[in-house]
């Protein structure tokens, strides 16, 4: 296949070269999706039911296909509805259920019972002991830790209440209305029970209700699970501090060890990073013939150890089948979560060994090491061995050449600290930029690749009309992958394609106009990033009077449905694309594009164009802009 018929899968220039010697790559996922052919549009549309087993049933289609309704009488609002919330609450379930492994590798370790790991970043740990009212003068940290620890865990398994950090952090207007609804989860598991029990054969039938308790469900993965995993990983593993890199295939080397971290806890990842490190081991690559070991990352376990350890990024959520077919991978380790079953057969195309680690994620043909945080360092290194003694396994290497520099690291904690000569994290200057009309506002571009658009082209179209119309960019994910690749993240790239008040700003604070907040649990730094900005005062009362958009161009999976239905149920303009499963009901595609917008401050708009979707973006910030009164747009139109 010439490279050129390549463009159509992928705008990135590596996987282009790749994908165009089929004979050498093999079968991936690019191929499997036209296999699929035409889908079906009940599924497609969200109004096929599979829920009990007198379907499944079809249920008509705006095209006037299929009956009017299911056996039991549940309409297409229903169907869709239904499927949508336990799509949000498996989403939910998947970042909780890491948030809740991280809570408990700090109980672990302020326990003394897990091997190689101690508190990074003491300082972290003891501001949040104090934002959460535990005692912390004069006490050991690891006693502060354990009791720390120990609330963390009662957010997911709590039965009455509130969670806890819509109180401590969000604005009290915003609070207030999310009680008013009734949207404050009691629990994090609280919440996906009764999804599960709400969409079971004949209980709730009515969709508003429905999606009102998605968005309640939602809420506890924005301000629990995901926001637990974030900070107390920043407390456990140390916080971010903005740091170079680099991505893509290139990254790899053909005289070192390969070792690819693909899923999502950084539990794991972490201690491979150490492990890599360790003398004995490094002389074991020599002895082998490798120059060193390179461990890099695919997926959100790449964002984890890029911000915390500077490791280089080997690609997006595409990239797995690719890095594998260079031939240069000693061992793709996996954990949970965007980890393609595929790769086990794909591997053994070539030399590569896929380690499975956790219980909940095995795959047949993998190779099994259970990953405990006990035995962690031990673990690591066997992992790190096994990838060195297959290193002489190789057989044809092809490593694409293209590599890019990019600076990731940035949190709330640090991203406006250095402003003259000041360190203290304060947002006045984001607000006053904002404020004088230098910047319009501020955009999350989220989310994975998907087979079913040009991989990356999405992001890196909607990036860069978002910039180049002053407003600043923040990213997590897959779409921060992207946008490194293609050279958004360098402070450079202001001068290249920002709005001359976006260059402003960048200049003044020092920061490029793409800023990488981290993976995708890091999406919680967002919104305590908005929160901040209501705080430091000028923009408004609510999260949702905020001139701010979020988007996922190129959405793939139910993780993804939760964090759009966070983000819209904190008041976020949210476009989703492809569209979320609901066309097939137009009250539930109304409802959600239109109505919820009285009810929380935010919407969804299901728009494909990346283009345009910015532009809706962009008049958004406008509105908000407006009903703030605040000055015109200094350099590009209001
Ligand atoms: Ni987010 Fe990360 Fe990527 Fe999508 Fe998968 S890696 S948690 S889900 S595909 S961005
Ligand atoms: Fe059909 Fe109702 Fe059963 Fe769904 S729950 S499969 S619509 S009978």
């Amino acid at each position: 296949m010439p490279k050129s018929e390549t463009v159509d899968r992928t705008a990135d220039t590596a996987a282009q070269t790749i994908l165009a010697n089929p004979a050498l790559c093999g079968e991936t996922a690019f191929d499997r999706h036209d296999e699929q052919g035409k889908r079906c549009p009940f599924g497609d549309q969200g109004v096929c039911c599979r829920i009990c087993d007198m379907g499944p049933c079809r249920v008509y289609l705006p095209a006037g296909r299929g009956a009017k309704r299911g056996i039991c009488g549940a309409t297409p609002a229903t169907i869709a509805a239904r499927h949508l919330i336990r799509q949000v609450a498996a989403g939910v379930a998947a970042h909780s259920d890491h948030g809740h492994d991280i809570v408990k590798t700090l109980l672990a370790t302020a326990e003394g019972k897990a091997q190689g790991f101690s508190i990074k970043n003491p300082d972290r740990l003891v501001a949040l002991a104090k934002e959460w009212g535990l005692k912390t003068d004069s006490r050991p940290i690891n006693d502060i830790a354990k009791e720390l620890a120990v609330a963390g865990l009662n957010e997911f398994n709590q039965q009455e209440g509130e969670i806890r950090y819509p109180a401590l952090r969000a604005p009290k207007p915003t609070v207030e209305n999310w009680r008013r609804l009734g949207l404050i989860p009691v629990g994090v598991e609280h919440e996906i029970v009764e999804t599960l029990h709400r969409t079971h054969e004949g209980v709730d039938a009515d969709y508003k209700n429905l999606i009102m308790h998605g968005l309640r469900t939602s809420l506890a993965d924005g301000w629990a699970g995901a926001m637990l995993a974030t900070d107390f990983g920043d407390a456990l593993f140390g916080t971010p501090q903005p740091v170079r890199s680099q991505v893509n295939l290139g990254v790899l080397k053909k005289d070192e060890v390969n070792i690819v971290v693909h899923g999502h806890e950084p539990t794991l990842s972490e201690m491979v990073v150490a492990a890599s490190r360790d003398p004995e081991l490094l002389k074991l690559a020599r002895e082998k013939g490798a120059q060193g070991i390179l461990v890099g990352g695919i997926c959100c376990t790449a964002n984890e150890i890029l911000m915390r350890q500077g490791a280089p990024v080997v690609g997006n959520f595409l990239h797995q089948e690719l890095a594998v077919a260079t031939g240069a991978v000693d061992v793709m380790l996996v954990d949970v979560q965007c980890i393609m079953p595929a790769l086990v057969e794909h591997s053994a195309r070539f030399h590569t060994k896929v380690i499975t680690t956790s219980k909940k994620a095995r795959i047949p043909g993998a190779t099994h090491l259970q990953f405990d945080e006990h035995t962690a360092l031990d673990t690591a290194k066997e992992i790190v061995k096994l990838a060195i003694e297959n290193f002489p396994n190789r057989r044809h290497v092809d490593i694409p050449t293209d590599k890019t520099d990019l600076v990731a690291g940035f949190t709330v904690q640090n991203t406006f600290t250095h402003l003259g000569g000041r360190y203290r994290a304060t947002f006045r200057p984001l607000n006053d930029g904002i404020i004088a009309g230098r910047l319009r506002g501020v955009a999350a571009v989220i989310g994975c690749n998907t087979v079913r658009k040009t991989q990356d082209k999405s992001h890196l179209a909607m990036v860069r009309e978002l910039i180049a119309n002053d407003v600043l960019v923040v990213m997590t994910g897959c779409a921060a992958t992207a946008c490194a690749k293609a050279g958004l993240l360098q402070p450079e790239a202001a001068a290249q394609y920002a709005g001359k008040g976006l260059q402003e700003i960048c200049e003044a604070v020092g920061i490029p106009p793409v800023l990488h907040f981290g993976s995708c649990v890091d999406n919680s730094r967002i919104l305590v990033a908005l929160c901040e900005m209501i705080n430091e005062g000028g923009l408004g009362e609510k999260l949702s009077d905020l001139p701010i958009a979020g988007a996922a161009p190129e959405a793939m999976c139910e993780k993804a449905v939760a964090i759009g239905f966070y983000c819209v149920a904190s008041g976020a303009f949210v476009n989703y694309s492809p569209a979320m499963r609901v066309l097939g009901s137009t009250e539930v595609t109304k409802f959600l594009t239109e109505d919820l917008e009285e009810l929380v401050g935010g919407k969804f708009s299901f728009e494909d164009d990346p283009v345009k979707a910015a532009g809706a973006m962009i008049a958004h910030m406008n509105k908000k802009r407006a009903a703030l009164k605040l000055k015109p747009m200094m350099y590009s139109a209001s």
